[in-house]
């Protein structure tokens, strides 16, 4: 295992902080999803690690990560999206930072993790294109601060759940239900990459995007399910990596987009220069990995495809998502995006799996099944590494137990679990197993 490779764990914002009203901090869409009744739970004091931040650093030192990733509340520093920097909400993210670098842990913040100000949405959020000039005041604010001391920065976490999820499933905030906001959502969250990446390198910095991805394949031999795939891929896939690397929209699914009329007068929202814009050169993808699905044909000809899923109890094999454990896809879809759009370096900046193993009464959590997804997957890691892809760093998703969005907090991604009535942090046993492997390098 070379040493120069990067082990890490990842949390966002969200997700962990909860001081919904602390020091001044504004309203994001997610606080707004959670106060009208769309999610079980609210993330108002979640981990209370906006608290407890120098506990979890404390943690992580005893885990030995080499990095930590975790996301930056645009709501704390601009509580109104845009004007007046809030310096005591970035105050929290200076000392959090500091305390990282005084642990020898190397800073890895993402600057957008789904929670938009509320004010902007009102205005419009992400379907409106001056949101894009709205990220980038709030992108130097940040690099103002605290781009003397972070070196790698990652621009969005996945676009596809925040432009489809939030836009047009309406499941996520901000709980839009329309194809042309969806694809002016993703259209403009990729310009505000593209625009924030120029303002990060500027101070000699790493820059990345954080892309999800589902890879995909035909359930069958049958060429509607081949071709169902190939849709699928583009719809979840290839509508981000293509133009992130240069490729443009992918030009079937402009197509398909178009014959449908997912476009109406406002769409394609692609002015001028954006495609080169949002294709600015990176330092380094961030690639999001679960799961890969299989996709058969619909015989709903306003649906283009059907993943093929699980029943409600999933069988061995599958996380309490419902998601099904393939490592050696991930092998197989770091060799493809290498050969298809070479990326400088590649970082796995989110794996992991949701198994809801409790505190026994031993005092321990053992969680063997998650032990066993995350060293296929770091496995599955390192073979691609050996097949020339350039991966050069992998984070467990995630640090600690915590708001699994719509999903509240039964569901457990942690390598740390967390008593969400006192706060109690309890190393699982997978947190242990890792800081073996790490220790052992
Ligand atoms: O918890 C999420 C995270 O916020 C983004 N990526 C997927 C994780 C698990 O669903």
């Amino acid at each position: 295992m070379p040493n120069s490779f990067v082990y890490g764990a990842a949390t966002s914002a969200y997700q962990i902080e909860g001081a919904r009203h602390a020091d001044g901090k504004g309203e994001s869409i997610w606080d707004r999803f959670a106060d009208i009744g769309r999610m079980p739970e609210s993330g108002d004091i979640a981990c209370d690690h906006y608290n407890r931040w120098r506990e979890d650093i404390q943690l992580m030192s005893d885990l030995g990560v080499d990095a930590y990733r975790f996301s930056i509340a645009w709501t704390r520093v601009l509580p109104d999206g845009r004007g007046e920097v809030n310096q005591a909400g970035l105050d929290f993210y200076d000392r959090l930072v500091d305390g990282l670098l005084d642990a020898g842990i190397t800073p890895y913040p993402t600057l957008y993790h789904w929670d938009l100000p509320q004010v902007l949405e009102d205005e419009g959020g992400w379907t409106n294109r001056a949101t894009v000039d709205a990220f980038v005041e709030y992108t130097e604010a940040v690099a103002r601060r605290l781009g003397d001391r972070v070196t790698n920065w990652i621009t969005h976490n996945e676009p596809w759940v925040a432009a489809y999820l939030g836009h047009l499933e309406g499941v996520f905030a901000p709980g839009r239900t329309s194809w042309p906001d969806a694809l002016a959502a993703s259209h403009h969250i990729l310009l505000s990459h593209g625009r924030a990446v120029p303002v990060l390198q500027a101070n000699g910095a790493k820059v990345g995007i954080a892309l999800d991805c589902r890879p995909a394949r035909p359930a069958s031999d049958d060429p509607r399910a081949v071709a169902a795939s190939r849709h699928f891929d583009g719809f979840r896939n290839r509508w981000f990596f293509d133009p992130v690397f240069g490729k443009g929209y992918p030009d079937d699914m402009m197509k398909a987009y178009r014959d449908r009329g997912r476009f109406d007068d406002t769409m394609p929202a692609v002015e001028g220069r954006d495609l080169d814009e949002i294709a600015v050169p990176i330092d380094f993808l961030g690639l999001n990995y679960y799961t890969s699905l299989a996709i058969s044909a619909s015989d709903d000809p306003e649906v283009e495809f059907t993943p093929v899923q699980p029943g409600p109890n999933p069988p061995t094999g599958f996380t309490e998502m419902g998601w099904e454990n393939t490592p050696e896809a991930l092998t197989d879809y770091l060799v493809h995006l290498n050969e298809e759009y070479q990326p400088a370096s590649v970082f796995i900046t989110e794996n992991g799996a949701s198994y809801g193993d409790g505190v026994g009464p031993d005092g321990r959590v053992h969680d063997q099944r998650r032990i066993d997804y995350l060293a296929a997957h770091i496995a599955a890691t390192h073979n691609a590494r050996d097949r020339g892809v350039p991966v050069d760093g992998y984070f467990v998703w995630s640090l600690m137990d915590n708001l699994e969005w719509v999903k509240g907090y039964r569901q457990r991604f942690g390598l740390i679990h967390v008593d969400h009535a006192t706060g109690t942090r309890t190393p699982k046993d997978s947190y242990h197993w890792y800081r073996e492997l790490l220790s052992s390098r």
